[in-house]
This record gives structure tokens, sequence and C-alpha cells, in this order.
């Protein structure tokens, strides 16, 4: 291989170019050819200044996340960026592309930074449960003030180069699309005008934060980011820099990432992050070409054909939506139109671009006729099977040869489904997630049928609308539903067994779920649950425990928000809903309708209980290849149902909390009901093995 990092002149302008594809990140070996080539800078008598910029598609993008949990090795990354700091000739970097965490704080080693336009700078080490750890906490505040460095260094959020300009950690933007020309002709005009080094470690010192700010910030993020352990020491390390001296201030922010590079939570996110990118990796399709997907049909505008025609359209994508009747497709062109205007009010689309959307490249019409140029067809009509059936007949008669013809249905038999076209092949699931304009993930899921051409275009199009695309297998609630059936489940039998849901939501939350399961009823609409286990009633088994009191709720017309009442109450005092005095009263009754002697629970078996439902059909999912790994359950359940990300998705957690204790815990619950708590298979092997979900990720 060849070296990442090189050394090399052009007139009294030393060249250090780092090139360590995809992102430049910090690997030991890109740190020991910083090294070396700063020993090389050195030592060249003719080298007057410095330069370092990157090859490829960016600066660097941070220390190399897959060395984290692994022995530090040397040289370490601040002894690097010392170095960098300490050189008797001035050191210019040039940044482009995303100059992010270690990258960063190469840079602010370096005594001049420029970048190039449209550069997006940013320290993000606290998504992934760290702090900057290579002297950013400590040299940006020099450049920006404490105020400042704290919202950049706490948000994650990525600067834009002009922005950067003006809070002092760019020094110019620069011209074109070369770093290299961009940093030699900085670099000579430093030494036309005569400038040296200009270690940022040596300014002095920001402000300190008063005792009053320093409050309203830990407050303000214990807020924003319950049990977050990142924030709060990042806000303290940066607060060092304006209290201690400069080696004071660096040794006490390695000890304070080292500190956080040891707990669970960065384990938990620096899995997430791994694992939103190793799900798009799917080696039976490598090679397979996506067909073109320029031009998409939606049928069904409602909750999610309306969102989905808005989250293509953002894409840059062409929409024809397909309504019932001409009422119901002008009704739908105002729901686009409306989410569109959101997105402008947002600030994410420009009011001229929306106009632009609805004039040329968006039609809501009531003729399938309309459809026969689509090249991929999105279905999102009633949850019935026979109007299913009815629209892909229809579709397998308007549509050309080779178009792909996607259903949204949340359980229906995509088999099924396909077997109502003459072209099975070119049938896929895209299961969306409400509102589907802003939820990330995206369902692939893959009829027995399905050709791998229009899974590679399924996957292409997910990533075409950003978001990320799971790959699943047909079977009753593919992989999300299915797990939230289960430990959804496991709720109603603590609520028929004696807690209350508003117990059950916020020991859940205070686990770190988005909403409790109650309030997530509420939110969707008591009618699908309902409608749910009407749909089951048929099959279910005797020995099956039916929720009594959501079907006793859904009877008296309490539908959740969206007709104010459901498990709490909405109104103008209480708009995100209070808990409702007359429920332990009609559970008490049912209760005792159903023999039920209620006991009390804990939140810890609350917590215990729901776990141990989701993982044990997580394990079951997995086992049947429902989903290929652990790892793409977890990212199922952190981008579509609230999972916390500190845990980083059920899998991981249980891994964490370990497989042999959740499984007799399982193997107690079935003392009880033997029905439900059956463990799986999966579960017990690994259980017994003293294996790990994670072994079965590589
Ligand atoms: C850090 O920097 C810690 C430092 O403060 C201190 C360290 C020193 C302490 C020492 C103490 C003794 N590493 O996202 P994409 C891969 S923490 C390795 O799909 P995009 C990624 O896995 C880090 N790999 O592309 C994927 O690989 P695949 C702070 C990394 O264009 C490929 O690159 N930095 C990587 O949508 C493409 O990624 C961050 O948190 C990394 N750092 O976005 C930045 N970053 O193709 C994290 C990416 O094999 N990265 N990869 O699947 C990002 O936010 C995004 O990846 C980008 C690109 C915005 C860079
Ligand atoms: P909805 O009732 O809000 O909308 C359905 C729309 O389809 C209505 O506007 C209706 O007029 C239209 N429609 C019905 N028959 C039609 C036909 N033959 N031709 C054209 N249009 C027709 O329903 P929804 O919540 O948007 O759900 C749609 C699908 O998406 C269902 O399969 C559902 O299971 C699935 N889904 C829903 C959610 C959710 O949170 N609502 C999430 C994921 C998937």
């Amino acid at each position: 291989m060849t070296q990442p990092v090189s050394y090399a002149r052009e007139g009294a302008i030393g060249l250090i170019c780092i090139d360590n594809p995809p992102v430049n990140a910090t690997s030991q070996a890109v740190r020991a050819g910083l090294d070396a080539a700063l020993v090389a800078l050195a030592a060249d008598t003719e080298a007057r200044a410095a330069v370092i910029f990157c090859a490829g598609r960016t600066f660097i993008a941070g220390a190399d996340i897959r060395e984290f949990g692994k022995p530090p090795l040397a040289p370490h990354l601040p002894d690097v960026i010392a170095r960098i700091e300490a050189s008797d000739k001035p050191v210019v970097a040039v940044l482009h592309g995303t100059a992010l965490g270690g990258g960063l704080e190469v840079a602010l080693g370096a005594h001049y930074r420029i970048a190039l336009p449209g550069t997006r700078l940013g320290l993000p080490e606290v998504t992934l449960g760290l702090m900057p750890g290579a002297g950013g906490t400590q040299r940006l505040p020099r450049l920006t003030g404490t105020e400042a460095a704290v919202e950049v260094i706490t948000s994650a959020r990525q600067v834009g180069a002009e922005e950067a300009l003006r809070l002092g950690i760019l020094d110019a933007i620069g011209t074109g699309s070369d770093p290299r020309a961009a940093g030699i002709a900085f670099a000579q005009s430093l030494l036309a005008e005569g400038k040296g080094p200009r270690p940022t470690g040596g300014l002095p010192p920001a402000a300190p934060l008063g005792e009053s700010a320093l409050a309203d910030w830990r407050k303000r993020l214990s807020r924003a980011h319950p049990g977050d352990v990142a924030r709060p020491e990042a806000l303290a390390a940066v607060q060092d820099a304006a209290t201690m001296s400069l080696a004071e201030g660096l040794a006490a922010e390695r000890a304070r990432f080292l500190r956080l590079m040891q707990t669970p939570q960065r384990a938990a996110l620096v899995h997430a992050f791994l694992a939103e990118r190793e799900v798009a990796r799917q080696p039976d399709l490598e090679g397979v070409a996506p067909r073109a997907f320029d031009r998409i049909g939606v049928i069904g505008g409602g909750t999610m054909g309306a969102g989905i025609a808005v989250a293509c359209l953002l894409a840059g994508l062409d929409v024809t939506l397909v309504e019932r009747d001409a009422e119901a497709a002008a009704k739908a062109r105002d729901s686009v139109t409306g989410l569109l205007s959101g997105s402008v009010k947002r600030g994410k689309l420009a009011p001229e671009r929306r106009d632009a959307i609805l004039a040329d490249t968006f039609r809501a019409v009531d003729n399938y006729e309309a459809l026969a140029r689509a090249d991929l067809v999105i279905e999102a009509v009633f949850e019935k099977l026979e109007v299913k059936r009815e629209v892909f007949t229809r579709l397998d008669a308007v549509c050309r040869p080779g178009a792909v013809l996607a259903t949204n249905t949340s359980y229906l038999d995509i088999d099924e489904i396909a077997g109502f076209t003459a072209r099975p092949g070119d049938v896929v699931g895209l299961h969306f997630f409400s509102p589907a304009h802003v939820m990330r993930l995206l369902e692939i899921v893959e009829g027995a049928r399905t050709a791998p051409e229009v899974m590679a275009t399924a996957f292409a199009l997910a990533r075409r609308l950003k978001k990320i695309g799971v790959r699943a297998g047909v079977c009753d609630g593919f992989i999300g539903n299915r797990m939230l059936q289960a430990y959804r489940t496991a709720a109603d039998h603590m609520v028929l067994d004696g807690a209350s849901p508003y117990q059950v939501d916020e020991a859940l939350t205070d686990f770190g779920f988005a909403m409790g399961p109650y309030q997530t009823s509420d939110l969707a609409g008591l009618d699908i649950g309902f409608f749910n286990r009407q749909r089951k009633a048929a099959t279910r088994d005797p020995r099956e425990r039916v929720p009594v009191f959501a079907d006793r709720l859904y009877e008296l017309g309490r539908l959740g928000r969206k007709s104010a009442r459901g498990y709490y109450i909405y109104d103008d005092a209480t708009p995100r809903g209070r808990p409702d005095p007359e429920m332990e009263g009609m559970l008490a009754s049912i209760r005792a309708d159903l023999g039920i002697t209620p006991r009390a629970f804990t939140d810890q078996e609350i917590v215990a209980r729901y776990m141990a439902a989701m993982v044990n059909e997580a394990a079951r999912i997995v086992e049947e290849g429902i989903a290929r790994r652990p790892l793409d359950v977890d990212v199922t359940a952190l981008n579509g149902y609230g999972f916390p990300r500190l845990r980083g998705g059920p899998m991981h957690w249980a891994d964490a909390y370990g497989l042999d204790r959740l499984a007799g815990e399982i193997r107690t619950y079935a003392e009880e009901d033997g029905w439900f708590w059956r463990p799986a298979p999966l579960l017990e092997r690994l259980a017994r093995e003293g294996g790990r979900f994670a072994d079965l990720n590589r």
C-alpha cells in the first residue's frame, strides 16, 4: 500500500498531503506519516513555510472511528498536533469537504487556516459519546470565545465556511477547487508579508463563562439530551481552557476524553454510527445496477402518500400522485402543498423552489394512465388486501415493462401482492415511516420473487432520499412492526396485571425512549391497534391475552390525539396530554371482570419485560432471516421506533445486559405465561454458549 502521508516541496513551500480514503481519518498510519512529514519539513532547509492538505473528497473527517475501543497506538494525535503547533516554520491548513473532529483539531494546531468554498467544519465527537480529545476544547475557544466554542462543540453542528470566518476559526476562504494550489498561494503571501508561526495555543485564553451562564448551559444540555454524559464533560473542558494553562487544559482534556472512551454510551453510539453505514452493505447486490427512477408514481395521497410524495420531491424527483377521484386528488395536492410549505417555514426549502416543484415536477390526478411512463410507483392506499389487489391489477395494466412496483403496506403479504401482477420480480415493499418526509428509516422488503435489480434500485432510492434503507424479509410486520407488536403486547400485559399506562410510559421514557407505548398509541390513533387485532381475531390462539382496555377505549370513541382523548386527555391547558383520572377506575373494573388480582410493578421490571419481549422477538427475526444481521434490527429500532440512541439498539443493549441474564428472566416470565414468553432458540443458544449478537454482525 502507498503511504497515506507524503512530503514534497514546491519552491519554498513544504507540502504535506494526506491521502487516506474514504474520509482521510487519522488512523495510526496517518498519524505516523504526519509525524514523519513534520520531521522532513524541519530538516528541509529550502522550505520556509508548509501547507497541510488532503487528497480526495474531504479534509480529515476525524479520528479513525474503527480504532475506538482498541488500545491506542502511538503516535497519539494530540502529540502530533503539538508538533505541528511547535513548528518554527509557519504551517497553513487548507480545508475542503468536511473538516471534522480530529481533522479540525489538526487544523487548529496549524498556524493559519483557510478553506475552499463550501467547506463545512465541526467537532461532532459528542454524537459518538466523546468530546474533542486532541486540543479542540482548548484551542477553539482561544479563537472564538468560550460561549461560541461551547455551542459549536455541544451542538455537534457543521459550521459553514463563511460563519467559520466570522467566528475567527478561519483566516480566509480560498478560491477554486484545488486545496494544494490554494495552500501554496496563501503560504507564499505569508512569506511575502514576512509572517511567521502563530500558534493557537499561544493565544491568550478566552474569558470563562460566569456561574449563571455555566449553570444555564448545564440545564439546557440535560434538558435537550437527558442522560447524555459527553456534553457536560465537553462543557467543563471548554471552561477549563479559560481557567487553566494550555498544558494543564490539554492534560485535563485528555483525561476526560479517555474517561468517555470507556463508557457504554460511547460504545453504543459508535455502534449506531457504524451500523447505519453497514446496513447498506449487501454483498449479493454488489455490482447489480439499479434501474433509473427519475419519474415516481405515488398511489394514494393520505398520510403516507402525501409524505412519500414530498420526500421524493425534496430529492428532486418528478412525482405523479394518483388518487381515487378528482376531489381526493385536489385534497392530496393541498396536503403536499402544506408539507412543502412546512419545509419552507422551517428554512429547509426556498419558497421559489416550492413554487417550481408545484408548477413543474408535481401533479395529483385521478387516472392511472398518467403512470404509463413512471419508473417506480409506490402504493400507499388503505391497508386492505382487496384494495391492494385492485391497485396492483391496474398498475400491471398501465405501467411500462421494467417499472418498479412498490407497496408501502405495514403488515400485508408482499408475495401475495406481487401475485396480483404478471411481473412479481418487479414488486418490492418500501415501508416508509410517518411522517414520511422526515423519518429516516425505509424498510426495503424483499419478496420471494423480487429481482436483484429491483432491490438495488430500492437501496439507490433510499440513498437518493437521504434515508437509511434496511433490508427485510416478508412476515407479519417485517422487522420493525413485528418487534413492536411483541413489546406492545408485553406492555399491555403489565397494564392488565396492575401497572398504569402512565407508569409504563414514564418508566420507558426515563429509560430513554422518545415516547412510551401509550403516548405512541394516542399519536398514531387507537383505531390502528383495534383494526390490527380485528384482522388477527380469526387466527387468535385462546391462550393469547387481549388488551380489553384498548378495545374499550376505541369503542368509546377515544382514538387518541385526533379525538382529544385516548389514554391521555389533550386540551388547551395540556396540549401534550395529561393522565385521565377515570383510567384507573376503568382498568380496575376490567381487571375484576377478568378475575385478575392487580399487583404492583417497579419501573425496573417494566423496562426489563418490555426489553425482553423486544429482544426475544428480534432474535426470532434474525434467526428466520427476516433481518439479515442483528445490526439491521438495531438500525430499524433507532431510526423508526424512537429507541434511545445512547443504548445503541435492542441487540446492542442485550449484549451489554447479558444474554444469559435475559434468557433467564424470560424463562421466569414463562412460568406465568408460557404462551407469550417462549424463549427464542437463537437467544437460548447464544446465552448457553456465552455468545453475543454482535458476533453475528461480522
Ligand atoms: C474524533 O475525531 C476524536 C478526536 O477529537 C480525538 C482523537 C484523539 C484522542 C487521543 C487521546 C489519547 N473514521 O458517512 P459516510 C467512513 S471522533 C473511520 O457514508 P458521507 C464511513 O464508515 C470522530 N471511518 O459518507 C464510510 O465507510 P464505508 C469525529 C469513517 O459522505 C465512509 O467513511 N468525526 C469516519 O455521507 C463514508 O462515510 C466524526 O464524527 C471516521 N471518522 O459523510 C465524523 N467517518 O464506505 C463522522 C466516516 O466503508 N463521519 N467514515 O461504509 C461523518 O460524519 C460522515 O461520515 C462524513 C461523510 C460527513 C465525514
Ligand atoms: P390513509 O387512509 O391516510 O390514506 C389512504 C389514501 O389512499 C386515501 O387518501 C384514499 O383516498 C387513497 N385510496 C384508497 N384507495 C385508492 C385507490 N384505489 N386508488 C387511489 N387512491 C386510493 O392511509 P395511510 O395512513 O396513508 O396508509 C396508507 C398505507 O401506508 C397503508 O398500507 C398503511 O398500512 C401504510 N402505512 C401507514 C403508516 C402510518 O403511520 N399511517 C406507516 C407506514 C405504512
